[in-house]
């Protein structure tokens, strides 16, 4: 069976809002896709393995003419890849170079909270450093890094902050994938800017709903080509953009097969022609370009705008067939007794509200059982009509999604998340459980809306280790480092 559709409802597509900015089908000159280092360790000892990071400026060639100015990881653009393997003990030594305070979120990494997570409650001030070390204890994955200082997150974004993290397990690497990085393994960072002069200026393309800018920027590149040296690529796709959904396919419809999602590989693969992305999810797909031969031209698509283009070269050729069964997830076992917690989000603009309120980072909104299994209803009472899309995020774990209204999820919604886009109207189910103790944020993944306040923190605790938390203030997040 091949799904030939994007799932979401269509009614609360981002492009039917007021402020939205389609994408440009540019005619600037076609560049080799970026494609973005490895982070290399400082040291490796054993078992224990040393990295450094840095959030720096740095600029960029993006546009002809001028350079831009930009912020990356240890790049100056979006950042260098991280590569994690399971089991291993990571300490890494997190370094701001900015003019202004960030932290350093592992998106997707199931770390403790609220430190190593590196949300809010852990800023990393000017000139300053702080080092965090957590042993890696999930699943192979693609998730990434980006800041968190709400309410500086969207715009720190913009400027360039995002990396890729890929984890590796050894189950997984049993299983038939592409996975020599660069090569046949790539990463495939969707972002979408606009340019002043050659610059970036946020504030000038600042929306409440989400900023969008014209021109398609995957990995840094505009009108970027893919060289195709291997029947087989696997493309770990990821929406890095403030607001935009991705809405993706070939301009030859050409079939595509998605083997994960945020919290890794899904239970069987799922053959698509399309393929919609809403803000910090994860997709991996594989594209097996058997059907084509040196000098074709396949190009991926957003909407009806040419994306990236894959020109296809002399390649070996594979007869590899996935198996049908990829990966076994445990059907949710629901704690006995416990209540369905339900959780809203509301608004848009300047209303936006997460169970009524505004974020507090000094305000526990709810408190759960490291171990428990819980059901949360998460609901967005937008209406249909006038409504969007709003992406759920959860810290501090992956969660399955068990149904839509009531009814069946999306068939690439069976392995693990962290975000789960729910539309306008709509009550999403998901089974939670946190394995260590900590403060979760949780809230929508339009940076803007995060930034505005829809967010909310939950305690995961542990009831034979109590632990009294300190909560800085905002005030403290954004100026502690001067006072010291
Ligand atoms: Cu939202």
């Amino acid at each position: 069976m091949v799904y030939t559709d994007y799932f979401f409802d269509e009614p609360v597509f981002d492009l039917h809002d007021g402020g939205y900015v389609p994408l440009e089908k540019t005619d600037l000159p076609e560049k080799p896709l970026n494609i973005p280092e490895l982070l290399k360790p400082d040291k490796v000892e054993g078992n224990d393995v040393y990295y450094t990071l840095t959030a720096q400026e740095g600029e960029t060639q993006i546009l002809p003419g001028k350079k831009t100015k930009t912020w990356g990881f240890s790049a100056p653009l979006l950042g260098k890849t991280v590569v994690f393997k399971q089991g291993v003990h990571y300490h890494i030594h997190l370094v701001n170079k900015l003019p202004e305070v960030t932290t350093f979120h592992w998106h997707g990494l199931n770390v403790t909270g609220p430190i190593v997570d590196g949300g809010p409650h852990a800023p990393v001030y000017p000139g300053g450093s702080r080092d965090i070390d957590f042993t890696l204890d999930q699943p192979a994955q693609t998730d990434w890094l980006h800041p968190h200082p709400c309410p500086n997150t969207a715009r720190q974004v913009w400027n360039g902050l995002a990396a890729e993290v890929i984890v590796t397990d050894p189950e997984e690497a049993k299983l038939p994938f592409p996975r020599n990085y660069g090569v046949d393994d790539i990463p495939i960072i969707l972002q979408d800017r606009n340019y002043h002069d050659n610059q970036l200026d946020y504030k000038a393309d600042y929306d409440m709903d989400g900023t969008l800018g014209k021109y398609a920027v995957i990995n840094g590149t505009i009108n970027g080509v893919f060289n195709v040296t291997t029947q087989r690529v696997r493309l770990r796709i990821l929406n890095g953009s403030n607001r935009r959904e991705w809405r993706l396919h070939f301009d030859d419809n050409h079939e595509f097969t998605q083997i994960a999602s945020d919290g890794g590989t899904l239970p069987k693969p799922v053959e698509l022609t399309k393929v919609m992305i809403t803000t910090a999810e994860r997709d991996e797909v594989i594209v097996d370009f058997g059907d084509k031969k040196p000098g074709d031209e396949v190009t991926l698509m957003s909407d009806d705008v040419p994306i990236l283009k894959f020109k296809i070269g002399n390649y070996v050729k594979q007869d590899v067939k996935l198996p049908e069964h990829l990966n076994t997830i445990p059907k949710p076992v629901v704690t006995p007794g416990s209540k369905i917690v339900h959780t809203v989000m509301s608004g848009m603009d300047d209303q936006v509200k997460l169970d009524g309120k505004l974020f507090d980072m000094q305000r526990i909104d709810r408190k759960q059982k490291i171990g428990d299994t819980i059901l949360w209803d998460v609901t967005n009472t937008n209406d249909m009509d006038k409504g969007m899309i709003h992406p759920f995020h959860l810290h501090g774990c992956q969660f399955l999604v068990l149904s839509r209204n009531g009814k069946e999820v999306y068939p690439n919604e069976h392995g693990w998340k962290d975000v789960v886009g729910v539309n306008a109207g709509e009550t999403v189910r998901i089974a939670v459980k946190f394995s260590k103790f900590g403060i979760y944020m949780y809230h929508c993944h339009i940076l803007e809306h995060e930034d505005t306040g829809m967010m909310a923190q939950i305690e995961a605790y542990d009831p034979d280790h109590e632990h009294k938390f300190h909560l800085i203030s905002m005030d403290e997040m954004m100026n502690g480092g001067k006072k010291a």
